[in-house]
């Protein structure tokens, strides 16, 4: 066996299209046999995968621009796959899926290999804890690689945190970085937890115009349309973008606030469950696991908590285990409680888009441009699609196109609505 596609080929004799159910990664995946085409999503959709049909052909890419501009057939509708805006003839691939495409009758066969579960677990707190923590230690530890230590983007939250320290602990060195910016940061609470960890650790501060700066590479890369989701993000690409010296592999606890509801931040267990039923419904799409975010800048990311095996651990428990007395995310610090210095295990949950003063960095420049501020939110969805219609279906490289001058015509346009 020589990598990862012969192994899936491999499965693929064997197992025909069901192979795709076996495998728990992190990957897009064509597979062509005589006139059928298949083309393969991971559980969590976690590499994009677009496709653009037409008869006798299929054109695939990892990224919808690439197929924005082809010259070959307008494509074949996809009935079962999602349109993407303003690209006539191209569709994404659904998370989980493997699409079926005969290319003599141009039909299309949508195969689920992956759905989150619907249903909860009542189990005991120690099994519970215990399960995660092997579960996740296994994820961490398939993650690692093997040219050197690992790096780990760390906020000094318990998600991060918790990586950090099964990453050190399994591949006996690691590296650490944090970002922040001149009007926000939580180096201290990142501090804690690399000395207590020993990794080399560094600091990198960014200007929020730097940052905003960004925007359109953070919308070119992970062509998604959903504002919150850029505003988690933009600070994430602009760190990797940041980052000097060699490749990296990089492990993230991005992820691990929509199985145990981290971002909601109400007590009532009814209110928890219908937020993880919400976003694990509705995740598919908004890309945030996309790897061009780091791979635009040379860095491989890859992020354990949605890991297959600890992604369905964590969204099938009852979630009076996700908030426990009194806490969030209960069950994640009970399982690091070990590992991590106290202060880190019982940290309040802060937002990247908070730490790093993004969302407030962003909604300043609109207010300073005269956006009223109830129109605020609207205003950065219309900002976000305009600067994706500029990147990814017009194809302007970002280094190009100005957030400034898009926030300035969105503001123009609002103050015309008003009058
Ligand atoms: P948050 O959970 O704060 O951060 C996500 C990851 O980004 C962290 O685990 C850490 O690895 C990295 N990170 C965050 N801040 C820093 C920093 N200052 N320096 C270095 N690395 C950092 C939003 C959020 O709260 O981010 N993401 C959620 C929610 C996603 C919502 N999506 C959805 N509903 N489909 C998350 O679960 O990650
Ligand atoms: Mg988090
Ligand atoms: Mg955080």
């Amino acid at each position: 066996m020589t990598g990862d596609a012969d192994l899936l080929l491999q499965l693929f004799h064997r197992y025909g299209i069901h192979a795709f159910r076996l495998v728990n990664g992190r990957y897009a995946a064509t597979v062509a046999t005589g006139q059928c085409v298949y083309l393969a999503t991971d559980h969590a959709g976690s590499v994009p995968l677009y496709i653009r049909p037409g008869r006798g052909e299929v054109f695939a890419s990892t990224e919808a621009k690439t197929l924005a501009r082809h010259g070959g057939p307008m494509g074949l509708p996809v009935p079962s796959a999602r349109r993407v805006r303003r690209l006539a003839g191209v569709y994404q691939v659904p998370a989980g899926t493997v699409l079926a495409i005969d290319l003599k009758t141009g039909t299309t066969d949508a195969h689920r290999t992956w759905a989150p579960a619907l249903s909860r677990r009542i189990v005991d707190e120690d099994e519970a804890v215990q399960s995660l923590r092997e579960v996740l230690d296994t994820a961490v530890r398939s993650r690692l690689g093997q040219d050197g230590p690992p790096l780990v983007v760390l906020s000094g939250g318990i998600d991060s945190s918790g990586v950090a320290a099964l990453a050190h602990r399994a591949a006996g060195a690691l590296d650490t970085v944090s970002m922040g910016t001149e009007t926000s940061d939580e180096f201290p609470q990142a501090r804690v937890v690399a000395e207590h960890l020993g990794s080399h650790h560094r600091e990198l501060t960014l200007q929020t115009s730097d940052l905003l700066a960004r925007l359109p590479h953070t919308i070119w890369a992970a062509e998604s349309l959903d504002p919150d989701i850029i505003e988690y993000l933009l600070p994430l690409n602009s760190l990797y973008g940041t980052l000097k010296g060699p490749q990296r592999r990089i492990l993230t606890g991005y992820g691990a606030d929509i199985p145990l509801a981290g971002m909601h931040r109400e007590d009532r267990l009814p209110d928890l469950d219908s937020a993880v039923a919400y976003d694990m419904e509705t995740f598919d799409g908004l890309n945030e696991m996309s790897p061009v975010l780091s791979t635009m800048y040379g860095h491989w990311t890859t992020h354990p908590y949605w890991d297959r095996e600890v992604l369905d651990h964590l969204v099938s428990l009852e979630a009076g285990l996700k908030r426990r007395y009194g806490r969030d995310k209960w069950v994640l610090r009970a399982a690091m409680a070990e590992l991590l210095p106290h202060e880190t295990v019982t940290r309040p949950k802060l937002g990247v888009h908070e730490g790093s003063g993004t969302t407030s960095a962003f909604s300043l420049i609109l207010t300073e441009h005269g956006v009223p501020e109830e129109s605020v939110p609207s205003a950065k969805r219309q900002v976000v699609q305009e600067l994706f219609d500029r990147t990814v279906v017009n194809g302007e490289h970002p280094d190009h196109v100005s957030t400034w001058d898009v926030v300035g015509e969105v503001a123009d346009q609002l103050k015309e609505r008003r009058t």
